[in-house]
C-alpha cells in the first residue's frame, strides 16, 4: 500500500492522479528488521548484493534453506527499476485525482459489491468496529475491487528496490518481511505476487503490513489477500484502520460553508481544534447547519480559497495511515460517502487553474526558499512544509493565506 504500489496499480488501471500529494508508506511506524544496506557503498552487481543480503536475512530471522530458495537464480527485474526511476513531470489537480478515484462506474461498483457481499461486510463491520463502507473504498481505491492486484513477482521487485532501489533499506525491509511471510508457510514464493512495488492483493498490503495486519476471517487457517474471495483482505484492512484508531459510526470529515472573511490561515491539516471553537468563527455544514460535534476537527481546503472545504475528523487522519497523502484519504473518504448514498462534493473546484509541473514547483520551492520562507526539500512536492512556506509569503504581502499553489502565485514570485 505505498504510494508507489497505488500509482503502479493506478497507472495500469485508472490513470488516477498519483503523486497529487506526498507520499509515504503504511507501517512507517513499525519495527524495521534492518537498517544497516544504505549504510554500505551499493554493491557493484546484483549478485553482490545477494551475497551480502543472505547473512542479513539470516539474522533477521529467516530460515537459511528459504533465503537460499528465493535468491537461487533470481535476477533483477529492469521494468521495476524503470518504474521506480520515473518520476512524472505532471501530475493531476486534486479535483481531476477525484474524478478518477470516485469515478460514477467506481460508486456504483461499489454498491454492487455491497449487495454482493452484505453478510460479509457487516460481520466484518462488526467484529473491528469499522465502517464498511471505508473497507470497501478501500478496495476500491487499491485495486478497483480485486479487479487489478498485479501479477509481478514480489520477491523479485523487492530484491531489485533493495539492490537499487530509491528507498534501498525500505524496500529490504519489506524482502525480509516477506521471506517471513514464506518461512510461516503461509504463501509459496510464487504466490506472493503483486504491484512492483510489491503491494499485495486486493487492499495491496505491503509485506510488514501484511504480518502485522492480516488476519484470517474465513477460518480456513490461512490470511489469504491474494485469491478471488477478497473477505479475508476486507477484513484485514479493517483491522488496519482499527489499530490506526478508526472510530465507529464517525465521519472522515463533512463539508463545510466558511464565513465571510474566515482566517485560511487556520486551514490546515495540523491545526485541529474543539468543533465550539469553529462553530464559533462561523463554520457551517454546506447546507448551513450546525457542524458535527466530534471533536477536534480541523479545517481542509484542498484548492485553496477558491475550492470547496471540508471539516475533517480523526477518520482522515486513520486513513492517511494507510497512504499518507491528502488526496489519497480524500478519495476514499468521499468514495465511501458515495457507496453509503451521500451526496457529491457541492463546492466548484477551481478547474480553470492548471497543476504547476514538477520544476515548477522545484522553482517555486527555490524561489521561497531564497526569499527567507524555507520549504525544507526542494523536490517538487507541495508538502506541509512547502504549504506553510507560501502561506507565510502570502501573510507578508497581503494575499488570502491559503497555502494554494498556483500558476499566479509562482509569476508573482519571479
Ligand atoms: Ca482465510
Amino acid at each position: 500500500m505505498s504510494r508507489m504500489a497505488i500509482c503502479a496499480i493506478f497507472a495500469a488501471a485508472v490513470a488516477s492522479g498519483c503523486g497529487v500529494s506526498s507520499a509515504n508508506s503504511p507501517g512507517a511506524g513499525e519495527p524495521q528488521v534492518s537498517r544497516a544496506a544504505s549504510n554500505l557503498p551499493k554493491p557493484a552487481s546484483f549478485a553482490e548484493w545477494k551475497a551480502q543480503f543472505r547473512p542479513r536475512a539470516i539474522a533477521a530471522g529467516v530460515s537459511p534453506g528459504t533465503v537460499d530458495q528465493a535468491l537461487a537464480g533470481l535476477t533483477e527485474n529492469p521494468e521495476v527499476v524503470r518504474l521506480d526511476g520515473a518520476q512524472s513531470e505532471f501530475t493531476k489537480p486534486i479535483w481531476e485525482y477525484l474524478d478518477g478515484a470516485v469515478s460514477a462506474d467506481r460508486v456504483a461498483t461499489g454498491r454492487a459489491k455491497f449487495a454482493q457481499y452484505g453478510g460479509t461486510l457487516d460481520a466484518i463491520e462488526a467484529r473491528y468496529g469499522v465502517d464498511k463502507e471505508a473497507f470497501v473504498a478501500i478496495w476500491g481505491m487499491e485495486s478497483s475491487y480485486g479487479t487489478y492486484k498485479g501479477s509481478m513477482p514480489v520477491i523479485r521487485s523487492l530484491a531489485t528496490l533493495a539492490y537499487e532501489g530509491r528507498r534501498r533499506d525500505f524496500a529490504e525491509d519489506q524482502l525480509v518481511a516477506a521471506l517471513r511471510i514464506v518461512d510461516a508457510g503461509e504463501a509459496a514464493p510464487s504466490q506472493l505476487v503483486g504491484s512492483w512495488a510489491g503491494a499485495m492483493g486486493h487492499t495491496q498490503f505491503m509485506p510488514t503490513s501484511y504480518l502485522t495486519y492480516a488476519v484470517d476471517f474465513t477460518g480456513d487457517g490461512r490470511r489469504d489477500v491474494w485469491s478471488a474471495d477478497p473477505t479475508d483482505a476486507l477484513a484485514s484492512a479493517a483491522h488496519y484502520l482499527k489499530q490506526s484508531g478508526w472510530v465507529h459510526n464517525q465521519p472522515w470529515g463533512v463539508e463545510v460553508k466558511l464565513p465571510k472573511g474566515f482566517d485560511y490561515a487556520l486551514a490546515d491539516q495540523a491545526q485541529r481544534r474543539p468543533v465550539a471553537d469553529w462553530r464559533a468563527r462561523g463554520v457551517t455544514r454546506i447546507d448551513g447547519s450546525a457542524l458535527p460535534d466530534y471533536a477536534p476537527a480541523a479545517i481542509l481546503a484542498p484548492a485553496g480559497a477558491r475550492g470547496p472545504a471540508f471539516a475533517i475528523y480523526d477518520n482522515f487522519y486513520v486513513i492517511k495511515k494507510y497512504n499518507n497523502a491528502t488526496s489519497y484519504a480524500m478519495g476514499v473518504g468521499h468514495l465511501a460517502n458515495r457507496i453509503g448514498g451521500g451526496s457529491t462534493i457541492q463546492g466548484a473546484w477551481p478547474r480553470h487553474e492548471r497543476e504547476l509541473s514538477r520544476t515548477e514547483k522545484i522553482e517555486m520551492q527555490e524561489r521561497l526558499t531564497a526569499k527567507g520562507y524555507d520549504t525544507g526539500t526542494k523536490d517538487g512536492v507541495i508538502g506541509p512544509n512547502t504549504i506553510s512556506a507560501i502561506r507565510a509569503y502570502q501573510q507578508a504581502r497581503g494575499m488570502t493565506p491559503d497555502g494554494f499553489a498556483t500558476v499566479a502565485l509562482l509569476q508573482t514570485m519571479r
